[in-house]
């Protein structure tokens, strides 16, 4: 399982790596003739030896293949562990995995074993090559859940996004504050904007340059105003993102939503990792401007290195290049 940008991993189901080695054995044994320079009952046992031989090659190769490409857990970038413990049991995972693992050695030595009994009964060859294909059978069909796990770690994996080195901010704000669309006008990005919530799923990175040097803008999925502990699997992400990555957070905050509720949710996170912040309020054209002061007077005792009100959808290079210095400065702080 390498990290591409396609969605698409293929763990297989038992019943296809038993329908593949037998269809595998068919195409490379079935054809193979007597040239009539051994007795017959040599040749079928032969026969059947290379099928053992080649069913249990393929259900090795096939479970290597499930086994191998799956990264050290240990070794993952603390980010991509972090994310991966979000959605998945890591015990069950390890678990599941080494079943793998050791069911590969279990068809080895089976193997093996029946080679052996054949060499000494070559009239029974058939009929156990038939028991050895029976008892491998069932062996893989119980890995049927651990592979379904292996597939759903996988998966989570894959979703992350390939986070970049370079100095990190966050944006952070409740569903719909506008924070897929800043991260787009300020890096260029292409991340989908919806006017409905939720639209963001799952971490986005973007990239902006000034002055030569690289910076690193994450989109999070959108934050409810609840206890931590009851955040679902989504929100984690932001927080994993601000622990992991954040060297500042950005609060995107919507001028048409609640003010007491976004305030909260900006405490709370600030209580919970300590980042510099900027705040960006959104939808500045919504409201009128009396709205934006009151709005503005109830977040005073909130203070950010700086802020922006915005009307994002009509931005100014000017104000890009304003916004992009202030971010750029929290970033460079030493
Ligand atoms: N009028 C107006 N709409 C905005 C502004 N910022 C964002 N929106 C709209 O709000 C909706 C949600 O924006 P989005 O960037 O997807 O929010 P996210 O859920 O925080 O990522 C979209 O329809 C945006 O066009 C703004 O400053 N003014
Ligand atoms: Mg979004």
């Amino acid at each position: 399982m390498t990290k591409t940008n396609n969605d698409s991993i293929y763990i297989p189901k038992a019943k296809e790596i038993i329908d593949n080695a037998i269809k595998k054995v068919k195409d490379e044994v079935d054809k193979i003739e007597n040239d009539n320079r051994v007795a017959k009952h040599f040749f079928i046992a032969d026969k059947e030896k290379k099928r053992i031989y080649h069913f249990a090659d393929e259900v090795k190769t096939t479970l290597e293949g499930v086994v191998k490409p799956f990264p050290n857990i240990d070794k993952l970038k603390d980010v991509y562990k972090e994310l991966l413990l979000n959605e998945i049991d890591l015990e069950t995972l390890k678990k599941s995995l080494s079943h793998v693992a050791k069911t590969k050695f279990l068809i080895n030595s089976l193997k093996n074993n029946y080679i052996q009994k054949i060499r000494t009964n070559l009239k029974a060859a058939p009929k156990l090559r038939t028991e050895f294909y029976g008892r491998v059978q069932s062996i893989v069909k119980k890995l049927d859940p651990s592979l379904s796990y292996i597939l759903i770690a996988s998966r989570t994996i894959r979703k992350a996004p390939s986070f970049k080195d370079y100095p990190t901010a966050v944006l952070v704000g409740i569903p719909n504050s506008g924070k897929s669309t800043f991260l787009n006008k300020i890096t260029g990005s292409k991340v989908e904007i919806r006017d409905y919530a939720f639209t963001t799923k799952r971490l986005q990175v973007g990239l902006y340059e000034q002055r030569y040097e690289k910076y690193q803008v994450i989109d999070s999925p959108g934050l409810l105003v609840r206890d931590f502990s009851k955040l679902n699997i989504i929100e984690k992400q932001t927080i994993i993102a601000l622990e992991k990555l954040a060297k500042a957070a950005i609060f995107l905050i919507d001028l048409t939503e609640d003010a007491d509720k976004q305030k909260k949710l900006i405490s709370k996170l600030l209580a919970k990792v300590n980042k510099e912040f900027i705040i960006i309020y959104t939808k500045k054209d919504m409201m009128l401007p009396r709205e934006v002061d009151d709005f503005k007077a109830s977040f005073k005792e909130i203070k950010p290195q700086k802020d922006f009100t915005l009307d994002l959808n009509h931005l100014s290079e000017k104000d890009i290049e304003e916004i992009t210095e202030a971010i750029t400065k929290l970033l460079k702080k030493q």
